[in-house]
């Protein structure tokens, strides 16, 4: 007899929307990525990277003490070659993205597009001036034309460096140089990452990891750079909005349409669309009274964060917005698509509705998006939609919802602190040098059915905000705070510590801020960039007392993120099972590519990668991180008690003093 669940809704996920869902889904006997999880085991083997099948002499299992493949590969390089093809395949996903977005760029410059405009000239012309590119006296589509050549080069190009990456601090240029891992072109790495660890290649683990940390590179200083500036060229740089999160944002009487996969092409020429008198009146025709989108993973990021379009959910939602039995559309592009949603769709009248000439699921209604007749067929797509408003069955929309300001682009970071005319990271350093924040910590990344649905991103976000580190967020994970409400000034204050929350109240943020979707981790880059370079935090990435987590992570292109922001000097933890954890108790040498990448990284570039199960124990390295990397500043010790006095004049009155009589004042440190 076929196993059934166990599991609760509440034993699946902590959010009460999704809960209500999964008993809808229980009690119409359908299953979701929740409970297949559970019935599905994963392969003790496959699941800690002791597995390969890069070759039809195989698959060899490497379970034994000394075992190797038949052609003689050690569980080492077995494990470092699954690990560097997943980093392969995260870096190919964004790049591709942004491979897109540069294409796209370079169309609407020539006028090529149906209803794009380059909404930010002032970013353009910095992006632009960054390379060099000439920009007096030359129009908007003049400039963006030469930008776009420049990044569609990026991919193709053999020899030399990804332009992007003179954006790094001078110092860690000069260590990648050093180091050998500055990325050629995009593609090559990319390619160069397949071909070393196809069979009777590359079988030296450290020579492979090194690959994989290059190949990463590619990403984060290049196609996901690439995909963050052309998007905020062509749909505006974001700045605070409001916007509203969770199931609850899908509404009775209208026709709702959700938005879900990574590229904003397609969802902002939705959103277009969906604002068009014809449209608004076909929809009226149709009984409804209009139309409302929400977005699903990424792509509600970035409709949220320019345009405040409401987020339905996070990457475990997709299933569950279909449940709702209110959703008319779901019209999806590339990445974090479950093929589970066309049959659970059966059970609705919901259409799944493929755009992306990459993308195709079977059985899918599929409209192939085309940036040439952008408008045109975002209409198509939606009177698609609209049509199928009178099939509508029983529904059931759980009414959860929580208001939030997202759109923390580093750009709107920078002018908060310091206004239009002094914008600057100084008064973000000096809360740091002081004591006020104790750290920075990055908290992104998926959902993962393994772990209880945002149960892991509350947990750690909540414990650190109570220890004064300022979160940053984006992807699946800023959504996950944007359902408990910590996105929106006062609610998310109440969970700061007191000298965070002083910082906050000053500036007039959340404590959580939202900087985008995956993609956008390349903003934190700039930031943290941005800090070395202000000074007072040292000279460079690795010294800033700043962490990076994913604790519920489960895409490939989560580890080519965490591999680049290693490479960039960041220190790393991703939650959840390691896919690299080897079984200790059976195999001696298990753990060899896990050391390395741990201390192995740490010591070429100062950023290294860990794996950790217990968010108890997540907490508590990144807070001795944190520590760490505060003493070695010469910064005071962390002291709870030593700032929060509301009316605190210092802070106010040091910021007119110069960098060093600021530090002496502050601490004693001896001023340079
Ligand atoms: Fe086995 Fe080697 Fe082929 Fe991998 S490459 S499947 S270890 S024989
Ligand atoms: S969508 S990669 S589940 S963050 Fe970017 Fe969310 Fe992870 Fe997909």
């Amino acid at each position: 007899m076929a196993k059934k669940p166990t599991l609760r809704p509440e034993d699946f996920t902590i959010d009460e929307a999704a809960q209500e869902m999964l008993a809808r889904a229980e009690e119409m006997g359908l299953s979701t990525a929740f409970t297949r999880a559970e019935l599905m085991a994963p392969c003790p083997i496959g699941n800690v990277g002791m597995c390969c099948k890069h070759c039809g002499m195989g698959p060899c299992r490497l379970t034994k003490d000394g075992q190797t493949g038949v052609c003689g590969a050690t569980l080492d390089t077995v494990q470092a070659r699954n690990f560097i093809r997943a980093i392969a395949a995260g870096s190919a996903a964004h790049s591709d993205h942004g491979r897109d977005m540069a294409f796209t760029l370079k169309e609407v410059a020539n006028g090529e597009t149906e209803g794009y405009v380059i909404r930010d000239v002032a970013k353009l012309r910095v992006t632009a001036a960054l390379y060099d590119i000439p920009i007096e006296g030359r129009s908007p589509n003049e400039i963006a034309n030469d930008l776009a050549d420049l990044y569609i080069a990026q991919f193709g190009q053999q020899r030399g460096r990804v332009v992007l990456t003179k954006r790094a601090t001078a110092k860690r240029q000069k260590l990648w140089e050093k180091m050998g891992v500055v990325p050629r072109g995009v593609d090559r790495e990319v390619v160069e990452a397949l071909h070393r660890t196809h069979i009777g290649d590359d079988q030296d683990p450290p020579h492979i990891l090194q690959h994989g940390i290059r190949t990463a590179l590619a990403d984060g200083w290049g196609g996901s750079l690439i995909a963050t500036d052309v998007s905020d060229i062509l749909f505006g740089t974001p700045a605070p909005i409001l916007g509203q999160a969770n199931l609850g944002v899908l509404k009775e009487d209208m026709v709702n349409v959700v938005v879900h996969g990574h590229e904003p092409t397609l969802s902002e020429m939705i959103v277009a669309a969906s604002q068009d008198p014809e449209i608004i009146a076909y929809a009226r025709a149709a009984g409804a009274k209009g139309i409302n989108l929400a977005g699903i993973c990424c792509t509600a990021n970035e409709i949220l964060m320019r345009q405040g379009i409401p987020a339905a959910g996070n990457f475990l939602h997709q299933e569950l917005s279909i449940l709702t039995g209110a959703v008319e559309a779901m019209v999806v592009d590339v990445q974090c698509i479950m093929q589970a949603l066309v049959q659970l769709s059966t059970n609705f009248h919901t259409k799944i509705i493929t755009t992306s000439p990459k993308v195709k699921i079977k059985g899918a209604t599929h409209i192939q998006f085309d940036e040439h007749k952008a408008l045109s067929i975002a209409k198509e797509i939606l009177k698609t939609a609209i049509d199928n408003y009178k099939n509508r069955g029983e529904i059931q929309i759980p009414q959860h919802r929580e208001d939030l300001v997202p759109g923390f682009s580093h750009e709107y970071i920078n002018y908060m602190l310091g206004g239009s005319y002094r914008s600057s990271f100084r008064p973000l350093n000096d809360a740091i040098m002081s004591g006020r924040i104790r750290g920075v910590a990055a908290i992104v990344g998926c959902n993962n059915p393994r772990s209880k649905q945002d149960y892991l991103h509350a947990h750690v976000t909540r414990e650190l905000l109570k220890q004064d580190v300022l979160i940053v967020e984006t992807g699946c994970g800023a959504i996950a705070s944007a359902k408990l409400g910590l996105m929106l000034g006062e609610a998310g204050l109440e969970e700061a510590g007191p000298g965070l929350r002083e910082i906050c109240e000053a500036i007039g943020i959340p404590p959580v801020l939202h900087m985008g979707s995956c993609v956008d981790n390349s903003r934190i880059l700039t930031v943290l960039t941005q800090m070395a370079t202000e000074g007072g935090l040292g000279d460079d990435i690795d010294q800033i007392p700043a962490v990076g987590l994913a604790p519920e992570w489960m895409s490939e292109k989560a580890l080519s993120i965490g591999a680049y922001c290693v490479a960039s000097g960041a220190y790393v933890i991703f939650g959840g099972a390691s896919p690299i954890g080897g079984m200790p108790d059976r195999v001696s040498d298990s753990d060899i590519v896990l050391r390395y990448i741990s201390e192995g990284w740490e010591e070429q570039f100062g950023g290294k990668m860990e794996f950790v199960a217990d968010p108890d124990e997540m907490i508590r390295r990144t807070l001795a991180h944190i520590d760490k990397k505060r003493a070695a500043l010469g910064l005071p010790a962390y002291d709870p008690d030593r700032f929060g006095r509301s009316g605190d004049e210092r802070m106010i009155q040091l910021e007119s003093l110069p960098l060093a009589q600021r530090k002496a004042a502050l601490y004693g440190a001896p001023t340079e």
